[in-house]
């Protein structure tokens, strides 16, 4: 009937080009965004779908690339938890971006529905809530996405407008938590968590000016705009947007934000020598990436850099901190927790020696923030973070409660360090995005921490220091023929390329080197560290040319 007639008319409008093909991978479609319509339609119809397999709750579609340049664009799913879309859903997803003609469109969608036991036009209306960044074609694509949707009959689109992709993550966690979940809501608990962590700071006197000052690179995205929303309401911060995203101010991610800041190592525009000794913040374009760093003198473009793994171990201190004061040195106190912390192969050597040396589970999933989150979820804390900068702190529902009814209990001795411990942990369970990495929400955490242990931005960056470490990209013919295990560490196949990589390493001191073919972009990745720059770059190279 109509529903029939709707996904072949909408396959019609918007065919897939002969020879293009479009992967999920691991962080949605994503191209130039005047080819994205195809892809993006099709999302829209996948999203749709979802939320009628939930039972009609909210999911979420995205429409941004992230540190990408601004002419390309991507559709990422939110699932209904406020996570990544389930990767089981994957593969039909690939399919129904492919389908090459109306009709094979229509009978995948009728096939899929089929076998997930998703009645068409039954019972349950879909909900999708969508936001986008402010790339030029996102207006267009997000209009292409609710036709998308809206051919699954009884659907209900909700344009949010334009968002940091965490804010959408987050709505659609709260909505179908039922809690309040506007725009306006997320402003209003940031600020207020934030607000409470800085009361709560041990013998708050205050801290000079110079502390309060951050200057903070938007990438020219959509988080500066944010942020200079709120930063009026963010108490003792004194907060300074460069890169804001406003007309005229710089193309988006180009030569500044948190991707170029990390991987170049370099100062973004509209940075310079009067920033010496300022705390410096960058976020990646659509605000889900932060990463910090000082201009190091008047006359150079090199910064120090504070990447997510030095942002992680931030937390991991003051979380530890908090956790023994309220149970002892040996965790056997009020609240006996588990804590863990998730990197990836790409997280500096320094720092997961670091953390181990704390004592701290550490453990490695592959690439991708889909896969750290899932391991998280099995803590009562868990926190993970990419060097990158994508990471955030996960505070298991029953741990919270337990948490909560422990600061009712001791609320007699309020004042006492106990009770202050579990309301600090309170506070950053409702700062921190609880649905995905948020460089804002992110942001304020490192304040409160560094105002809590009264640190400085050179207090922090000397918890430990990196290795030297260089990324390398390699053409070949085949990406997919080099297939890796143990969280991308080491390489399976083809057969005897780990044993020449072993081989190479063995000549380095603190040597280490993987090799693993992108998600994003059809090249292989090398990574490598060892104890000077020279040598991790002549150990690339050396891996790189057994890789070609
Ligand atoms: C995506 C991922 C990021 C990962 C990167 C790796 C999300 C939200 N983003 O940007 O986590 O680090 O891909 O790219 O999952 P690569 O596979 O090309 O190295
Ligand atoms: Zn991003």
């Amino acid at each position: 009937g109509s529903q029939r007639a709707a996904l072949l008319a909408v396959a019609s409008l918007f065919p897939v080009p002969a020879g293009a093909t479009f992967s999920y991978g691991t962080a949605g479609f994503r191209a130039d965004g005047s080819t994205m319509a195809p892809a993006v339609c099709r999302a829209g119809i996948v999203a749709a779908l979802r939320s009628l397999k939930l039972g009609g709750a909210a999911v979420g579609l995205v429409i941004t690339a992230s540190h990408n340049p601004v002419a390309d664009n991507g559709v990422k799913i939110v699932d209904a938890d406020g996570g990544m879309m389930s990767q089981a859903w994957e593969p039909f997803s690939d399919a129904l971006a492919n389908a090459p003609t109306p009709d094979a469109l229509l009978q995948l969608v009728l096939q899929f529905a089929k076998d997930e036991g998703i009645t068409l036009g039954g019972g349950h209306s879909a909900q999708v809530l969508l936001a986008r960044d402010t790339r030029p074609t996102g207006e267009y694509l997000l209009h292409v996405a609710v036709k998308g949707i809206s051919t699954i009959v009884g659907s209900v689109a909700l344009d949010m407008g334009i968002l940091t992709t965490p804010q959408l993550h987050w709505m659609v966690r709260n909505k179908n938590r039922g809690l309040k979940a506007s725009e306006a809501d997320y402003f209003t608990q940031i600020a207020e968590s934030f607000r409470h962590l800085l009361e709560l700071t041990p013998d708050d006197k205050g801290i000079d000016d110079l502390n309060e000052k951050l200057i903070v690179d938007g990438a020219n995205g959509i988080g500066g705009l944010k942020l200079e929303q709120i930063k009026s309401n963010l108490a003792r911060l004194d907060i300074l947007v460069r890169n804001s995203g406003k007309e005229g101010e710089g193309i988006l991610n180009e030569r500044c934000g948190a991707d170029f800041v990390q991987k170049e190592k370099v100062l973004p525009l509209g940075f310079g020598p009067n920033d010496v000794g300022v705390r410096c913040a960058s976020f990646d374009g659509d605000a889900d990436r932060l990463v910090y760093f000082h201009v190091t003198s008047p006359s150079k473009t090199s910064v120090d850099l504070v990447d997510g793994d030095k942002i992680l171990s931030l937390f991991v201190l003051f979380i530890r901190e908090q956790l023994d004061i309220i149970n002892g040195e040996d965790n056997k106190g009020l609240l006996p927790t588990r804590f863990g912390v998730v990197q990836t192969a790409y997280a500096n050597g320094a720092s997961t020696e670091f953390l181990k040396n704390l004592g701290l589970e550490v453990v490695f999933t592959s690439t991708g923030v889909k896969y750290l989150h899932k391991k998280a979820l099995e803590y009562d804390i868990g926190v993970y973070f990419e060097a990158n900068g994508h990471g955030t702190v996960l505070f298991n529902d029953e741990f919270v409660s337990r948490l909560e009814s422990l600061t009712a209990r001791l609320s007699e001795a309020a004042g006492s360090p106990q009770h202050q411990a579990a309301s600090r942990l309170v506070a950053a369970s409702q700062l921190i995005n609880q649905a995905v990495g948020d460089a804002i929400s992110g942001m304020l955490l490192v304040e409160a921490v560094l105002q809590h242990k009264r640190w400085s931005f050179q207090n922090w960056c000397d918890l430990y220091t990196d290795l030297p470490s260089k990324q390398l990209k390699v053409k070949v013919k085949d990406r997919t023929s080099i297939v890796t295990t143990d969280a991308e560490r080491k390489v399976c196949q083809p057969s005897g390329l780990q044993e020449l990589i072993d081989k190479e390493v063995v000549n380095y001191s603190h040597g280490r080197c993987f090799v693993r073919p992108s998600g994003t972009e059809d090249v292989v990745r090398v990574y490598a560290e060892a104890s000077t720059v020279e040598a991790a770059e002549s150990l690339a190279k050396s891996v790189a040319q057994h890789v070609e």
